[in-house]
Protein backbone atom coordinates (compact mmCIF):
# COMPACT_ATOMS: atom_id res chain seq x y z
CA UNK A 1 0.00 0.00 0.00
CA UNK A 2 1.35 3.51 -0.84
CA UNK A 3 0.43 6.37 0.83
CA UNK A 4 0.13 9.43 -1.06
CA UNK A 5 -0.52 13.03 0.22
CA UNK A 6 -2.60 14.94 -1.85
CA UNK A 7 -2.17 18.83 -1.27
CA UNK A 8 -4.81 21.81 -2.52
CA UNK A 9 -5.33 25.32 -2.74
CA UNK A 10 -7.76 27.60 -0.91
CA UNK A 11 -9.27 30.18 -3.63
CA UNK A 12 -6.82 33.53 -4.24
CA UNK A 13 -7.06 36.55 -6.40
CA UNK A 14 -10.34 37.30 -5.68
CA UNK A 15 -11.71 34.06 -6.60
CA UNK A 16 -14.41 31.90 -4.97
CA UNK A 17 -13.54 28.70 -6.05
CA UNK A 18 -9.87 26.83 -6.89
CA UNK A 19 -9.84 24.06 -9.50
CA UNK A 20 -7.58 21.85 -6.94
CA UNK A 21 -9.67 22.07 -4.38
CA UNK A 22 -12.31 20.97 -6.44
CA UNK A 23 -10.84 18.02 -7.28
CA UNK A 24 -9.47 17.57 -4.08
CA UNK A 25 -12.54 16.52 -3.12
CA UNK A 26 -13.62 14.66 -5.41
CA UNK A 27 -10.52 11.96 -5.38
CA UNK A 28 -11.64 9.24 -2.86
CA UNK A 29 -9.38 8.09 0.31
CA UNK A 30 -8.72 4.30 -0.77
CA UNK A 31 -7.64 3.33 -4.58
CA UNK A 32 -6.06 0.14 -5.20
CA UNK A 33 -2.30 0.08 -3.92
CA UNK A 34 -3.20 3.62 -2.60
CA UNK A 35 -4.25 5.26 0.45
CA UNK A 36 -5.43 9.01 0.07
CA UNK A 37 -4.61 12.03 3.15
CA UNK A 38 -5.47 15.10 1.83
CA UNK A 39 -4.88 18.79 3.46
CA UNK A 40 -5.65 22.06 2.21
CA UNK A 41 -3.27 24.75 1.80
CA UNK A 42 -3.43 28.56 2.41
CA UNK A 43 -2.48 30.64 -0.13
CA UNK A 44 0.69 31.90 1.99
CA UNK A 45 4.22 32.16 0.67
CA UNK A 46 6.14 29.72 3.43
CA UNK A 47 3.37 29.12 5.21
CA UNK A 48 1.60 27.09 2.86
CA UNK A 49 4.36 24.88 2.84
CA UNK A 50 4.83 24.98 6.74
CA UNK A 51 1.61 23.37 6.34
CA UNK A 52 2.10 21.02 4.12
CA UNK A 53 5.08 19.82 6.42
CA UNK A 54 3.32 19.70 9.24
CA UNK A 55 1.37 16.95 7.55
CA UNK A 56 3.74 15.10 6.23
CA UNK A 57 5.06 14.46 9.06
CA UNK A 58 2.13 13.16 10.75
CA UNK A 59 1.44 10.86 7.60
CA UNK A 60 4.83 9.93 6.71
CA UNK A 61 3.23 9.32 2.78
CA UNK A 62 5.33 7.78 0.01
CA UNK A 63 4.56 10.45 -2.42
CA UNK A 64 3.43 13.93 -1.50
CA UNK A 65 1.70 15.40 -4.51
CA UNK A 66 0.70 18.99 -4.43
CA UNK A 67 -2.39 20.34 -7.02
CA UNK A 68 -2.94 24.44 -7.85
CA UNK A 69 -4.75 25.96 -10.14
CA UNK A 70 -3.66 27.42 -13.22
CA UNK A 71 -6.21 29.12 -15.08
CA UNK A 72 -6.02 29.66 -18.85
CA UNK A 73 -3.76 26.37 -19.50
CA UNK A 74 -6.34 23.46 -21.32
CA UNK A 75 -4.68 20.55 -20.30
CA UNK A 76 -3.59 19.31 -16.55
CA UNK A 77 0.08 19.91 -16.33
CA UNK A 78 2.34 17.66 -15.00
CA UNK A 79 4.95 20.35 -13.71
CA UNK A 80 8.68 18.74 -13.97
CA UNK A 81 11.04 21.40 -12.62
CA UNK A 82 10.74 24.37 -9.64
CA UNK A 83 12.71 27.13 -9.57
CA UNK A 84 14.61 29.27 -6.63
CA UNK A 85 12.18 32.44 -7.52
CA UNK A 86 9.40 34.26 -6.59
CA UNK A 87 8.11 37.15 -8.94
CA UNK A 88 4.15 37.72 -8.31
CA UNK A 89 2.29 39.69 -10.30
CA UNK A 90 -0.63 39.50 -7.73
CA UNK A 91 -0.27 39.47 -3.89
CA UNK A 92 -0.70 36.26 -1.87
CA UNK A 93 -3.93 35.64 0.05
CA UNK A 94 -1.97 38.01 3.17
CA UNK A 95 -1.26 41.07 1.12
CA UNK A 96 2.60 40.10 0.37
CA UNK A 97 3.61 40.66 -2.96
CA UNK A 98 7.16 39.49 -4.27
CA UNK A 99 9.07 40.59 -7.02
CA UNK A 100 12.38 39.31 -7.98
CA UNK A 101 13.68 37.26 -4.74
CA UNK A 102 15.13 33.97 -4.36
CA UNK A 103 12.82 31.56 -2.31
CA UNK A 104 16.02 30.24 -0.56
CA UNK A 105 18.98 32.09 -0.77
CA UNK A 106 21.16 29.03 0.12
CA UNK A 107 19.15 26.56 -2.47
CA UNK A 108 19.55 25.53 -6.06
CA UNK A 109 18.41 27.13 -8.80
CA UNK A 110 16.11 24.79 -9.55
CA UNK A 111 14.89 21.26 -8.32
CA UNK A 112 12.98 18.56 -10.84
CA UNK A 113 10.05 16.34 -9.89
CA UNK A 114 11.00 13.11 -8.68
CA UNK A 115 7.78 11.46 -10.10
CA UNK A 116 7.64 9.28 -13.02
CA UNK A 117 6.33 12.46 -14.73
CA UNK A 118 6.13 10.72 -18.37
CA UNK A 119 4.51 7.61 -17.16
CA UNK A 120 1.98 9.70 -15.25
CA UNK A 121 1.44 11.88 -18.69
CA UNK A 122 0.87 8.72 -20.95
CA UNK A 123 -1.48 7.54 -18.51
CA UNK A 124 -4.15 10.55 -19.36
CA UNK A 125 -5.19 9.81 -23.15
CA UNK A 126 -3.82 13.41 -23.61
CA UNK A 127 -5.60 15.10 -20.91
CA UNK A 128 -2.62 16.08 -19.45
CA UNK A 129 1.27 17.24 -20.49
CA UNK A 130 4.52 17.92 -19.37
CA UNK A 131 5.26 21.45 -18.31
CA UNK A 132 8.45 22.96 -17.47
CA UNK A 133 7.19 26.26 -15.94
CA UNK A 134 4.85 25.96 -12.62
CA UNK A 135 5.49 29.94 -12.39
CA UNK A 136 7.27 32.11 -9.93
CA UNK A 137 4.21 32.59 -7.70
CA UNK A 138 2.63 30.48 -4.58
CA UNK A 139 2.94 26.89 -6.38
CA UNK A 140 6.03 27.18 -7.56
CA UNK A 141 7.17 28.12 -4.11
CA UNK A 142 5.73 25.18 -2.68
CA UNK A 143 6.99 23.11 -5.08
CA UNK A 144 10.34 24.51 -4.84
CA UNK A 145 10.08 24.19 -1.03
CA UNK A 146 8.70 20.55 -0.71
CA UNK A 147 11.36 19.42 -3.45
CA UNK A 148 14.20 21.32 -1.15
CA UNK A 149 13.20 19.86 1.58
CA UNK A 150 13.05 15.83 0.38
CA UNK A 151 16.79 16.64 -0.61
CA UNK A 152 18.39 18.27 1.92
CA UNK A 153 16.64 15.58 4.87
CA UNK A 154 16.93 12.89 2.31
CA UNK A 155 13.53 11.74 2.83
CA UNK A 156 12.86 8.18 0.80
CA UNK A 157 9.67 10.17 -0.80
CA UNK A 158 8.25 11.21 -4.09
CA UNK A 159 7.17 14.67 -4.79
CA UNK A 160 5.31 16.92 -7.90
CA UNK A 161 2.97 19.45 -8.75
CA UNK A 162 -0.12 19.00 -10.74
CA UNK A 163 -1.34 22.51 -12.66
CA UNK A 164 -4.96 22.23 -13.21
CA UNK A 165 -6.63 24.42 -15.39
CA UNK A 166 -10.48 25.68 -14.84
CA UNK A 167 -13.57 23.53 -14.21
CA UNK A 168 -15.85 25.89 -15.69
CA UNK A 169 -16.31 28.00 -18.78
CA UNK A 170 -15.04 31.63 -18.07
CA UNK A 171 -15.57 33.68 -21.31
CA UNK A 172 -13.26 32.07 -23.60
CA UNK A 173 -10.81 30.77 -21.25
CA UNK A 174 -10.11 27.03 -21.43
CA UNK A 175 -11.62 24.49 -19.13
CA UNK A 176 -12.08 20.97 -18.46
CA UNK A 177 -15.03 20.04 -16.28
CA UNK A 178 -14.44 18.51 -12.87
CA UNK A 179 -15.60 15.12 -13.47
CA UNK A 180 -12.96 14.35 -15.97
CA UNK A 181 -10.45 16.15 -14.32
CA UNK A 182 -10.86 13.69 -11.09
CA UNK A 183 -10.93 11.07 -13.63
CA UNK A 184 -7.23 12.22 -15.14
CA UNK A 185 -6.19 13.20 -11.92
CA UNK A 186 -6.74 9.16 -10.52
CA UNK A 187 -5.25 7.74 -13.72
CA UNK A 188 -2.66 9.98 -13.01
CA UNK A 189 -2.73 8.41 -8.70
CA UNK A 190 -2.97 4.80 -10.45
CA UNK A 191 0.54 5.01 -11.66
CA UNK A 192 2.15 5.85 -8.62
CA UNK A 193 0.41 2.65 -6.90
CA UNK A 194 1.91 0.37 -9.89
N1 LIG B 1 -2.48 28.54 -8.03
C1 LIG B 1 -1.50 29.57 -7.78
C2 LIG B 1 -1.36 29.61 -6.29
C3 LIG B 1 -2.49 28.82 -5.73
C4 LIG B 1 -3.06 28.12 -6.90
O1 LIG B 1 -3.95 27.27 -6.84
C5 LIG B 1 -0.20 29.36 -8.54
O2 LIG B 1 -0.23 28.80 -9.65
O3 LIG B 1 0.86 29.74 -8.05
Amino acid sequence: MKKILISAFEPFGGSMLNSSLLVQQGLKSIYKNIEVSKVVLPVLYKTAFDKLLMKMDEEKPDVVLCLGQAGGRQKISVERIAVNINNGTIADNGGKLKTDETIMDSGLNAYFTNLPYRDMVDATNDKAVISYSAGTYICNDIFYRLMHHIKIVDLNIKGGFLHLPYTEHFDKIPYIDLETQVVVVEAILAVMGE
